[in-house]
């Protein structure tokens, strides 16, 4: 049994109450240990210990603080195949795709602030005779990172890397779907010796522990990413002290694929923008739309690249597709499918539970399921499914596409197919969204913004973007003559 502690002022330790709940790896459905059940009690005592620290870390200046983030992803590169291991125990993700996604990207996280902190700079307004202003970017002091299940570490050392680097000391409250490799990256940072009370990483629910995080008055800004509802609910919590938030939600993103485009390459990637990580990433391509000249050859070749992926144990080496993250999760996406039918959807692939007999046989798996026959305006098209289900939909002409692709409350993503430079570009124009890809899908560079508009959130995170979200700017106007 894995016993799962809070990391607060550099020590591990119990929830103050010693409430635990307890953890299940999804692949199995069997019980792998417990954690703490957190509650405003071990947050007041982190965000204290983040307090202690706070000035000595921002007062070590840049240099000091990119050699410690450096530390912190060498030590997860010489364990990465127990991270690795530990995030598809936890998530029920192909171990494939922890070792060479999830856990190489948290580690280029760290490495990437290390480098930015090194080269950021600050604004200064020099051409007006006789006067001098310049802003001065100060940490905020203690911010808070609530971070959710998908994509663990990655999502986790997204939002703290920044933060560190900017010089804030950070209370962590990972999903409590899965604790496990933020476990492993407290335990990493009390081998290194990294300094006490500069992050600090308390477990537990949303409820007890995130709500008492945002919350607390001497938490500055709460960087959050999850559901739209529970955005929501932070928004208005940190409204109260007037927080800073930056809020990275769902998503129910289009893949435009135009009768020009190459056709292969294509369909490739719109089934690896539906069901990679099992359809659970916000940026998924869930609604593929498809030029009217080639819906039949395009739904064909899906069709049969979805029915080719490998659903299985997320440690065989074969595996595509694993299982679901969680019972709870696995039940609602079924909902989901069997409100599709109901709407009058043409199942073209999956639709149900996979099998997978021996030591999985009590996982949450399900078939990549593709659909057709679903109008704009069906549930199915606009909720967030956030499993692997994608629907096809023709259209006739760019304006058509581009008014289907935004007819949605979320704006986070879109990938478009073509290989005409006119459309491209007026498409990506035209697009509501934060982010579009043309001819590829997440392809990432780190220094670009990430986020979304509508109800797909608020901010952007990434490159000097977070690094302006952890500080404050202060304009300093001197009077040269
Ligand atoms: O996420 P929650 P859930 C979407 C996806 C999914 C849905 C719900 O559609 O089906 O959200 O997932 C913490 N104050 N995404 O319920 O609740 C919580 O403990 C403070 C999209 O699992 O948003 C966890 O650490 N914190 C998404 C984190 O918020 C609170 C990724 C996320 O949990 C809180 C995941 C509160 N009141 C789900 N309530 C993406 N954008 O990538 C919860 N939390």
């Amino acid at each position: 049994m894995t016993h799962i502690l809070n990391y607060i002022d550099g020590a591990l330790s119990p929830a103050v109450s010693g409430k635990q709940l307890p953890l299940t790896e999804p692949s199995t459905g069997l019980g792998y240990g417990f954690m703490p059940d957190s509650d405003g009690y071990d947050i007041d005592r982190a965000v204290e210990a983040a307090q202690r620290a706070a000035t000595a870390w921002n007062k070590k200046g840049p240099v000091f603080r990119s050699s410690w983030l450096n530390k912190i992803a060498n030590a997860i590169e010489e364990k990465l195949e127990s991270f690795a291991l530990a995030e598809s125990k936890d998530t029920g993700k192909p171990l494939s795709v922890a070792r060479s996604v999830d856990i190489p990207r948290a580690i280029a996280n760290f490495r990437f602030f290390a480098g930015a902190i090194l080269h950021d700079a600050s604004d200064a307004h020099a051409d007006r005779p006789g006067e001098l202003n310049y802003t001065l970017r100060h940490p905020l002091g203690v911010v808070g990172c609530i971070s959710p299940w998908n994509l663990p570490l990655y999502l986790f050392s997204w939002k703290i890397a920044p933060a560190l680097a900017a010089g804030n000391c950070v209370v962590g409250k990972p999903s409590e779907v899965t604790p496990l490799t933020a476990h492993l990256l407290s335990e990493v940072c009390q081998e290194i010796g990294f300094p006490a009370g500069v992050l600090n990483i308390v477990h537990g629910t949303g409820l007890a522990a995130g709500q008492a995080l945002v919350d607390h008055n001497a938490v500055k800004a709460i960087s959050f990413t999850g559901g739209t509802t529970t955005g929501q609910t932070i928004a208005a919590s940190a409204a109260k002290s007037l927080k800073k938030v930056s809020l990275e939600l769902g998503g129910k993103n289009p893949t435009l694929i135009f009768a020009d485009a190459d056709l292969e390459a294509a369909t490739d990637t719109a089934i690896a923008a539906a069901f990679s990580n099992q359809g659970q990433i916000c940026l998924c391509g869930s609604r593929i739309l498809i030029e009217r000249p080639v819906y039949d050859k395009t739904k064909a070749l899906l069709v049969q690249k979805a029915k080719a992926l490998t659903v299985g144990d997320p440690l065989a080496a074969e595996t595509r597709i694993g299982s679901l993250v969680s019972k709870q999760h696995f039940d609602k996406v079924l909902g989901h499918i069997a409100l599709a039918l109901g709407e009058g959807g043409n199942l073209l692939s999956g639709g149900g539970r996979v099998l997978v007999e021996g030591r999985c046989e009590g996982g949450h798996f399900l078939a990549p399921t593709l659909l057709e026959g679903l109008g704009p305006a069906c549930e199915t098209n606009q909720s967030e499914i956030f499993g692997p289900v994608a629907t096809l939909q023709p259209f006739d002409s760019v304006e058509e596409a581009i008014t289907l692709a935004n007819d949605s409350r979320y704006g986070l993503a879109a990938s478009v197919w073509t290989t005409n430079l006119n459309i491209a570009h007026h498409v990506s124009e035209s697009l509501e969204c934060g982010m579009v890809w043309v001819n590829c899908w997440m392809l990432r560079d780190l220094r670009t913004p990430f986020g979304g508009v509508k109800e797909s959130g608020v901010g952007r995170e990434g490159g000097t973007y977070a690094l302006r979200f952890f500080t404050e700017a202060k304009n300093v106007c001197i009077k040269t003559y």
